[in-house]
């Protein structure tokens, strides 16, 4: 196997044995072969939208599902990815037939195979990142694939409230036929690159209003992260309509409903304020998984990535749904537009124990576009008076990697008269901390979850609006943003798309970025990673 795809590869280079994140070399094989088919299918569905014929939704939604199933974290089960391989493969069949001339397809459209052969494609010279020789193109291709994952996890979540766009399908679909097309050069590869975070940008906008538009828009909220003394589910990762059919699910059962992670700000969305049993965040970001989960004592539903393969004395506990799956945990299973069966997980959950209290407490958070535009006067006061000297974005993703302390370090010395925006489970580094307020503005305001980066964009554009600037890097905002897996590529994509210059990215740069390609990023865009907190601070602030 070789996959570099984020943050916590082995060495920083490369995982090759088995994944730092538990995936098997056999799974990663299969993954890899699962993106090959998913490119050739987006081959064939790109030729077609050339030749004037439709392509059905469901086209659509089988490759978001793909690229989102080989996420980190996503998806550790080898029959659900040989399942998704076999389906590509015949709908891409079903679809080769409306071709009148079938020339000069790549090998990827073309092949097709039954199960027993799988393994065997995968592991051949055309499949795989490695397939392409030249490092930069293959960097540029990964950079462009990572991003398009990304992009199709945001796509999935608003197509599940029954919103789509067939214009970003139809660019994510062609941008992964492009990374086939060996007649590309290196600068069309970058314009390729560039031209993914604009839909990144229209994906993130496609969510916030399928979200907001099902939900309302978040409003300043306290989160009790304590536990009540009824059983509970746990529910992770992103998905808003899983949250919304459980809570439907579980009202009068007795059973409360805890967020974990990223879901956490779903408490921030009016619509879900009105269940009484759902009762607040549990634990932190998903790195901490393995000892949280164990102490939940309840059934955990993940909706999304990331999943730490989990300990025997609680994967009969753990649900997967949606794009994930894990080797011997249940999966609940549910159609575009259909409700789902939770009640398999009810009848757990009514089994067992309240929730073990690991914290108590509460957090604020609920920053998203619409409540600081509210808060807009006020702000902009803060920031005429100097009450409130520079904004940090901090968003982006946690992990477990020593490294990162680096994050609750850099909060806890920011200057007092800097106010954080975050989005994405890297908030978990400072959410806690009790960094105070400037004149009632929290130090600390939570956008939500990492798709939410995008509400931080739109108040940078707001911000420089109200400050008659004419461009959004004369804000006093300063980016230091970590990463970890494929989503956070598509925020950064579409943070430089916006223009946004002198991005910094740690704990490290990306493994497969390589030095032409990283250079080309430092030139033209100031990306730079971390330093030392010390440093940093001298850097963004002039102290330290
Ligand atoms: Fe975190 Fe995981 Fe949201 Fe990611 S839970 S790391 S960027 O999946 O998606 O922020
Ligand atoms: Fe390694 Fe990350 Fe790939 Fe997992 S997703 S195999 S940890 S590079």
């Amino acid at each position: 196997m070789f996959c570099y795809q984020c943050q916590e590869t082995a060495k920083g280079t490369g995982c090759t044995m088995a994944g730092v994140c538990g995936k098997s070399s056999e799974v990663a094989a299969l993954q890899d072969l699962l993106i090959y088919v998913t490119k050739g299918l987006s081959v064939v569905t790109t030729r077609l939208r050339e030749e004037g014929k439709d392509i059905d939704e469901s086209v659509n939604h089988i490759i978001s599902v793909n690229l989102f199933a080989t996420i980190t974290n996503a998806n550790f089960d080898k029959d659900s990815i040989v399942e998704k391989i076999s389906k590509t493969l015949s709908v891409k069949e079903e679809l080769l037939e409306r071709f009148e001339d079938r020339e000069g397809l790549p090998d990827a459209a073309e092949w097709n195979g039954n199960k027993s052969e799988y393994a065997q494609k995968a592991m051949s010279k055309e499949v795989g990142i490695l397939a392409t020789r030249d490092e930069d193109i293959r960097s540029l291709r990964e950079l462009i694939t990572y991003g398009l994952k990304g992009l199709a996890a945001y796509s999935k979540h608003a197509n599940s409230l029954l919103k789509d766009n067939e214009e970003i399908d139809a660019f994510l679909q062609k941008a992964l036929s492009k990374t086939l097309d060996d007649s590309l050069s290196v600068d069309d590869l970058v314009a390729l690159t560039l031209e993914t975070g604009k839909y990144g940008v229209d994906g993130m906008a496609l969510l916030d209003a399928a979200n907001t538009g099902a939900y309302g828009n978040p409003e300043i909220t306290t989160v009790d992260i304590g536990v009540r003394n009824n059983p509970g589910i746990l529910i992770s990762g992103h998905d808003l309509k899983d949250l919304e059919q459980l809570l439907e699910q579980t009202k009068g059962t007795g059973v409360d409903v805890y967020t974990h992670s990223e879901m956490l700000p779903a408490h921030y969305y009016p619509a879900f304020k009105k269940y009484p049993h759902f009762a607040g965040n549990y634990g932190n970001a998903w790195w901490k998984q393995k000892e949280e989960f164990e102490k939940f004592n309840g059934p955990i539903l993940m909706t999304t990535n990331c999943i730490v393969p989990p300990a025997a004395s609680y994967k009969d506990r753990l649900w997967t749904t949606g794009a994930t799956g894990f080797p011997g945990c249940r999966h609940i299973d549910g159609e575009y537009g259909q409700v789902k069966d939770f009640s398999p997980i009810i009848e757990q959950a009514l089994k067992c124990k309240a929730p073990e209290e690991i914290e108590t407490g509460t957090i604020v958070g609920g920053f998203a576009h619409e409540q600081v535009f509210a808060l807009a006067d006020k702000i902009v006061d803060a920031v005429k008076s100097g009450a409130i000297k520079k904004f940090v974005v901090m968003a982006g993703c946690d992990g477990r990697m020593k490294s990162r302390d680096y994050y609750t370090e850099f909060a806890t010395k920011l200057p007092k008269d800097a106010v954080i925006l975050t989005a994405g489970c890297a908030k978990y580094k400072y959410n806690k901390l009790n960094l105070g307020d400037i004149g009632g503005i929290p130090r600390v305001l939570d956008a939500g979850q990492c798709n939410d980066s995008y509400s931080l964009a739109l108040i940078a554009l707001k911000l420089k609006e109200v400050f008659g600037l004419d461009d959004v890097n004369d804000l006093p905002i300063v980016y230091n943003i970590a990463w970890y897996e494929q989503k956070a590529v598509i925020v950064l994509l579409a943070l430089l798309y916006l223009g946004v210059k002198n991005i910094h990215l740690g704990p490290t740069l990306p493994a497969f970025l390589s030095p032409n390609v990283a250079k080309v990023l430092v030139d033209n865009f100031g990306i730079a990673g971390i330093g030392t907190v010390e440093d940093d601070l001298e850097l963004f602030f002039g102290e330290s």
